[in-house]
């Protein structure tokens, strides 16, 4: 497939020019600029992908969000608290790239609250333990930096440099998990049960949301041609796989799949398949938390509408003063 397989096809020579040097750009692995000509679809590609992943970071600050109040010590408050800011902050990033393509930030939070856009399926499951945190950790952010860190090198300049510091700081993110979860296996017996209860109730979720797979996802082609995306979704599954297996057997937990074993022949992990319309109920909406997770969220909108009007309005008030405002070399205050 190529590039213009999937776009609208150029008319005209102008356009034809401009498709050949978005083309070129694509085979030559140059990143693709704001200030650039791209094919539609290759601007609406980016804005639904970029859309999505910065709601997953927003809506994503909920579950672990309930805990904050409730770690066991002033250090694991202070940790996920740093954590869950963390979140905000890639939600901002990505809002901002989005921005970059022409969309309002204003109109794709719309889009999220009236049910139009999706976020990541894995923020739909409850938190009922303290595990719950360390897991995330772990698995959900182990998961985020199979899928992200190829994203780095994603086609797009603006999507791609903000996913640096976003997979740095989910590195974090995932070690703090597993510290976690290690120091409670060290625990009591009781704690070693709630993390091997927390792992039986993640791991399949985790492993959803990287997509369904590959024969049934209808926007990879696409996007691979386009080089937003560089491995399937079957394929960063699969590592992700690789990469947790040993980490299971040194925290000692068992991950919940009699079908998971070492292929010598393959050099990857078998593993069994993840039960899909479970994903597609929970992308529809009826997830166990899906309906709390967006009423937060709403509440949460409808709660900063007074931050957003007094922002405006001292931006307006600023812009009306003109550059020598109240800061003015002089030090005046207007
Ligand atoms: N949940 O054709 P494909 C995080 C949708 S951030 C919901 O395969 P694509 C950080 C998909 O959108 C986690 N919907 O789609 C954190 C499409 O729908 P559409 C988020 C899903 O785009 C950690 C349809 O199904 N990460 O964890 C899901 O090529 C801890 C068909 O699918 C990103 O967003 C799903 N799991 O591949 C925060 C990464 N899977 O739009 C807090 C960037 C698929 O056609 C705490 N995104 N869908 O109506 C991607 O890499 C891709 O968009 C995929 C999906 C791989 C998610």
């Amino acid at each position: 497939m190529t590039t213009t397989d999937s776009a609208p096809s150029a008319t005209g020579g102008a356009e034809q020019e401009l498709q050949e040097r978005f083309d070129s750009s694509i085979a030559k692995d140059r990143r693709i600029e704001p200030r650039d000509w791209m094919p539609d679809g290759y601007r609406k590609t980016l804005v639904r992908q970029i859309a999505q992943h910065a709601h997953s970071e927003i809506i994503g600050m909920q579950p672990e969000g309930v805990w904050i109040t409730r770690a066991p010590s002033l250090r694991r408050k202070a940790i996920l608290f740093a954590k869950v800011q963390d979140e905000a902050g890639h939600g901002l990033y990505l809002y901002s790239a989005a921005e970059t393509l022409g969309a309002e930030r204003t109109e794709l939070t719309e889009r999220l609250i009236t049910g139009r856009q999706k976020y990541s399926s894995i923020f739909n499951y409850p938190t009922p333990t303290f595990a719950d945190v360390g897991v995330i950790g772990w698995f959900v952010d182990g998961a985020a930096i199979c899928n992200q860190v190829p994203l780095c090198r994603s086609s797009y300049g603006p999507y791609a440099r903000a996913m640096v510091r976003i997979c740095k700081e989910e590195s974090f993110h995932q070690r703090q998990g597993y510290e976690l979860l290690m120091t409670m296996m060290r625990g009591t017996e009781a704690q070693r049960e709630m993390v091997q209860d927390a792992v039986n109730r993640w791991w399949w979720p985790s492993l959803m949301m990287f997509g369904p797979p590959d024969g049934d996802s209808p926007n990879s082609a696409a996007s691979m041609a386009w080089k937003i995306k560089r491995h399937t979704n079957d394929e960063l599954r699969s590592r992700f796989v690789d990469m947790t297996v040993p980490q299971a057997e040194r925290l000692g937990v068992t991950l919940p799949d009699p079908e998971l074993r070492w292929n010598p022949e393959r050099g990857r992990h078998d593993f069994g398949t993840p039960d899909w319309s479970e994903l597609q109920r929970v992308i529809k909406g009826d997830g166990p938390c899906n309906a709390e997770r967006m009423a937060c969220r709403r509440t949460a909108h409808e709660d900063g509408a007074w931050v957003r009007e007094a922002a405006t309005a001292h931006a307006a008030k600023q812009a009306a003063r003109g550059p020598r405002g109240p800061h003015t070399e002089e030090g005046t205050a207007a």
